[in-house]
């Protein structure tokens, strides 16, 4: 890369305006974004990491700059957190979204994992769910809460990133795609991907075992290339401690859960809301079992939050 020809590259994090940029060559370089950029869709004016860029440099030696981004097939988004409309922009051109738990510290809180799935539903991004640190609470206390979530059809992993147990299943998973991987602090995002890619060298956090806050270790989305593939990317994120929804219309959030999706077809009233209208196919579903009480109340209040 020693011409001043636009190389294609890929956004891998970045923090304060400088980018760190994978280039197709597979150098990674740090870049900045041309001031007068100029693309026609301003929401696209917010780089995110995940961003398909072209980046240049007048000559040899002198700094790189982001002179193009390239259009996104898909994004995550959430709310901004401090209650504000805007919305955040966690990552983008990603194919799936790896939802992560701990079995145990900190407890697993099933309206959070609601939240996770509903926002990736919602941005129509397929999820699994991984639950780490199984040898604390052991698999069969996990599956009370997440069998469920399997049932559903959100595929879960089983694993221990410190008893080195199911990790394989969740390296098939990743391979070939791109992954973007969230969930609560300190369940041990960084810590799998430190597992399955040796080299990738994350912070860890030295939580206390004792005070079991979790305090947030990751800074930024950082994209990982998986080794010897060169589709492959996993982000890991800052752990989150709670999870606003976007403007999502509250018209949709029904969609958000499969197993409403299945049914709300089915109301008396195409506009029906799932609370309290007649012949509701939600309710009945959640009186037949076929919809878990606690995913309906999710729901709810959700509902409730997006009205
Ligand atoms: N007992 C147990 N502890 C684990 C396991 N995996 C990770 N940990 C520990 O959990 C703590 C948090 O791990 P991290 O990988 O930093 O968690 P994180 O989800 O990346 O946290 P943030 O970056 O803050 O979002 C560390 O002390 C890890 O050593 C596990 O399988 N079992
Ligand atoms: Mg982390
Ligand atoms: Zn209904």
């Amino acid at each position: 890369m020693s011409d001043d020809t636009p190389v294609a590259g890929v956004v891998l994090g970045g923090t304060g305006g400088v980018w760190r940029v994978r280039a197709v060559t597979g150098e990674v370089v740090d870049a900045t974004l041309r001031g007068r950029l100029k693309i026609e869709n301003t929401s696209y004016m917010k780089l995110a990491v995940g961003d398909d860029v072209r980046i240049e440099r007048p000559a040899r030696g002198e700094a790189w700059v982001i002179a193009e981004i390239l259009p996104r097939r898909s994004k995550l988004a959430r709310r901004a957190p401090g209650g504000g409309a805007g919305e955040r922009i966690v990552a983008v051109n990603v194919d799936q979204v790896v939802v992560m738990f701990a079995a145990a510290r900190p407890d697993p809180h099933p309206r959070m994992l609601d939240r996770f799935l509903v926002i990736a539903e919602g941005n129509a991004l397929p999820a699994r769910i991984v639950v780490n640190k199984i040898e604390v609470a052991g698999e069969p206390a996990a599956r009370e809460i997440f069998d469920a979530y399997e049932r559903v059809g959100y595929p879960v992993h089983y694993v221990s990133v410190k008893a080195e147990h199911g990790l394989a299943s969740v390296g098939v998973a990743l391979a070939g795609r791109r992954s973007v991987v969230t969930g609560p602090s300190g369940v041990g995002k960084s810590s799998l991907l430190n597992a399955l890619f040796p080299g990738a060298n994350l912070r860890v956090g030295a939580i206390s075992e004792s005070v079991n806050k979790g305090r947030h270790t990751t800074v930024g989305a950082n994209m990982l290339p998986l080794p010897g593939d060169a589709d492959g990317y996993v982000i890991d994120t800052p752990g989150l401690r709670e999870v606003g929804l976007w403007a999502l219309p509250a018209a949709e959030l029904d969609r958000c859960f499969p197993e409403m999706r299945a049914v709300r077809g089915e109301c008396r009233f195409a506009d029906c809301r799932h609370l309290s209208e007649p012949d509701c196919a939600v309710r009945e579903a959640v009186s037949a079992g076929a919809m878990t009480e606690q995913r309906y109340e999710s729901y709810v209040r959700l509902l409730a939050e997006l009205t």
